[in-house]
Order: C-alpha cells, then structure tokens, then sequence
C-alpha cells in the first residue's frame, strides 16, 4: 500500500494501529513496521539488535502479559468488537520473520496439483478480495486455569483469557489461490506451510481449503498484516482453532494422503483416559480442529471494583456462528441474562460483546458467565483434564474484591 493511493479508512486504521508516520517512511511500502524495530532486517530471517540479541516480536510487547514467546491480551483494555493490531495476542512457535515483499513468493503446488504455480504479492492482490470479521483463539487459551478447575495442572503457556483476539480480515479466498494450480481429483488435503524457522504448518481437507470463508488474508483491520501476524499473507479458518490460521504463508502443498504435522499429531492433539492414542495413530491424541463456545469478563484477575451499580463487560464466541445468549452468576447464585451487543448474522465469525448490570457489595465474590450458541452449546460447569491443555471452556470463576 503507496501511502500516497491510502484511503481515509485505511489512513485512519494505520493511526488507529499506532503505526503513525512509520508506515509512510523509508522503510517502504510493505514494511508495515509497527514500532519501527529492526526495519532492515533481511527477508525470512528473525530480526537481531545491534548487539545481535534475537527478538522474538516486531511489536510492543509492553501492553501484554508475556508467557516465553507469546504475548497475551488483557481483555479489559479491549473496549470494542474489534482488537487493535498493537493489542492482537501473538503465539509464535519460532520468532516472526521478517519478509521481504518484493521478493515474497507463494508456491502452490504438490502431487495433488495439477501444475506448480508461483505467485507474488501482487498476483494475489490482483485476484478477487473479501473481508470477513473473525476471531481466532488458540486452541491453549485457558490453560493456566486446568489445576484451579480440574486439580491437574496442563503443560504448555499458562495462558489465561487473552490467547484471543477479533480482526478485520481481508485478501483471495484459498479456493481461488488453489483454482490457479488445479486441484486433482485425487486430492485429499491442503497442508498450508510457513517461512517461519518453525516452518508452522496445518493441514485441512479439501472441504474446508475450499469453504468460502477460508481466506488468504493479506490485510488485518484495514492495514497489511502486521509483521507479528503473519505479512505478507496468512490464512484464516474461521472456526478452526489459532493454530490453523498459519502465517508467513510460503507454499501450499496438495496432496493425495493424509498429512501429518506437528499441528496435527503432538501439538493440537487431545491427550488423555478418553482419547486412546491407538485409536488417533500416528497423532498422540484426537487432532483439534473448531473449538469451543466461551465467555470471558474483560477485566482483571482479580478484579478490583468500587462497591455499588455499574456495568460489567466480556466477550463471548462459538466457532459454529455468533451465541445466542450470555448467563452470569455470583457466588453460585441464580443465573441471570447478559445483554448481548454485536452479535448477529452478517458477522457469523465475529465475536460479540456482552455487559450486565451488578450491584456489587462489598466483599470477595465469583463471578462466573456462561454463553450458549445457535446449536445449544454452552459451557459445562466443570471442566474435563487433557495433558497438554486445550479448549477448556468451564463456566469461568473470575474472582472480584468489591470496596
Ligand atoms: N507460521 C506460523 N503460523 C502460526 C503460528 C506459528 O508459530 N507459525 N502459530 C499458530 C498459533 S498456535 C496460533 S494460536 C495463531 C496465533 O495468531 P497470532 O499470533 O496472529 O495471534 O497463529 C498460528 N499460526
Ligand atoms: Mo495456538
């Protein structure tokens, strides 16, 4: 994006994203740099300072809770249905490469393709563009909450609520990337690659690559991807959990068996008594694909309140469409109906927001909440142990010092 051809909505996001004058400077027009650290980093490679120290994100990570290489969100600076790009978690398994546009190329390909096809960045620009509202969670999110809720602690980042966040999403849908390299009739899955040194991949079946709303985004709200995002180009499964939203896309690889990756066979992968590694051979445990139907308050834990009327806030989400109604309790009380906002039909990736009213007295409380979505989903009020920690979605405690 020229800054001289960006529109105001464009130009207005890049403030909003607190990138500034950074993005109209030198280091050209792909870099969307956010913070401007390591801007002539080369392509592919994870960026070093001067003292040749390797930084695992391009952006602040100051506004975060940190766990190893991931930053996550804290929910209460969130005050809409859209999560800033500098807010946006970041889970990397390796640090976030810096990639040159001009030389980027995506290779389709594989034995499930009819032809090998290379495509720049502007080749995928030129093709036909959607957006769609979607939020993506790893499929850990919650996990630090497995020893208080099930008396076993999971291993892996012990996230709380904020492995989450809501984007605006553009660029080609994959059906349309993968029309360009011809899909054989053979073909079985779509193994999508990354240029990250983790070389992150998840495969889907075809269904899936071909599902309208499985897009190559090449924008997140309104601006090239941030580095930390995948730029150039990342894909996005609504529904699918974070780990399938690969970024740094590099080559997509049809194929005519199953694949097997990290993703799918030791990360990602239900391990436990109800999921017999036999049965799920040669993954260790069942693959996780969508994930669960969730609420969270958007407030810290603990939270401190002034005692009296006032609103509490949260999010709310089902990989299977916008919920249907939030439920809170205190202490274990009667549940009582949340007001739902955003939520609706057009945005069936979106999460949506939700707010009640509390008298809160004085004292030490639990407030737990409880979405249900359009299948009658809803969160159980204990919740089930598997080792490495995944899609835990019990009706939360959160635990609130009212004064
Ligand atoms: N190439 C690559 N893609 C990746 C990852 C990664 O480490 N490398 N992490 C995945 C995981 S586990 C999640 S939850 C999401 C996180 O997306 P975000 O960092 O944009 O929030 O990216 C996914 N895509
Ligand atoms: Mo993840």
């Amino acid at each position: 994006m020229k800054c001289d051809s960006m529109n105001r909505r464009e130009a207005l996001a890049v403030i909003a994203a607190g990138v500034g004058v950074a993005a109209c400077g030198p280091a050209g027009e792909d870099s969307a740099s956010e913070g401007g650290v390591g801007a002539g980093a080369a392509g592919g490679q994870a960026q070093e300072t001067a003292g040749g120290e390797t930084l695992i994100w391009v952006k602040d990570p100051s506004p975060f809770i940190q766990h190893g290489t991931n930053l996550e969100t804290r929910l209460e600076d969130l005050h809409s249905l859209i999560t800033p790009n500098e807010l946006f978690f970041v889970r990397n398994h390796a640090p976030t490469p810096r990639i040159d546009a001009g030389s980027y190329a995506l290779t389709v390909g594989g034995p499930g393709a009819e032809r090998e096809v290379r495509l720049s960045l502007d080749d995928l620009r030129a093709l036909p563009s959607q957006s769609q509202i979607s939020y993506i969670e790893c499929a850990g999110n919650w996990r630090g909450f497995f020893n208080s809720v099930t008396g076993r602690t999971a291993s892996g980042s012990q996230w709380g609520t904020g492995a989450i966040g809501c984007a605006e999403w553009s660029g080609p849908r994959l059906a349309d990337v993968l029309a360009l390299a011809g899909v054989r009739a053979d073909a079985v899955d779509v193994n999508v690659i990354g240029l990250d040194e983790a070389e992150w991949a998840r495969p889907m079946p075809l269904d899936k690559a071909f599902d309208p709303d499985t897009i190559l985004a090449l924008t997140m709200n309104g601006v090239p991807l941030p580095p930390d995002h995948g730029f150039p180009v990342r894909v996005v499964v609504p529904g699918w959990v974070g780990s399938s939203s690969v970024k740094w896309v590099g080559r997509i690889e049809v194929a005519t068996e199953k694949v097997w990756v990290r993703a799918n066979t030791s990360s990602y992968v239900l391990v436990g008594d109800e999921w017999p590694a036999d049965r799920y051979a040669p993954a260790d445990g069942a693959p996780i694909t969508t994930g669960m139907v969730k609420s969270a308050l958007a407030l810290p834990r603990p939270a401190q309140l002034a005692a009296g009327p006032q609103w509490l806030r949260g999010f709310a989400y089902s990989p299977r469409g916008p919920v249907e109604g939030v439920e809170w309790c205190v202490n274990d009380g009667p549940w009582a109906r949340a007001r739902l906002i955003g939520a609706s039909a057009a945005m069936p990736y979106a999460w949506s927001r939700f707010e009640f009213e509390w008298t809160a007295p004085p004292g030490s409380h639990v407030i737990r909440t409880r979405a249900t979505d359009a299948a009658g989903d809803t969160q159980p009020l204990e919740g089930v142990y598997n080792a490495k920690g995944y899609l835990l979605n019990v009706a939360l405690p959160h635990p609130v010092e009212v004064v």
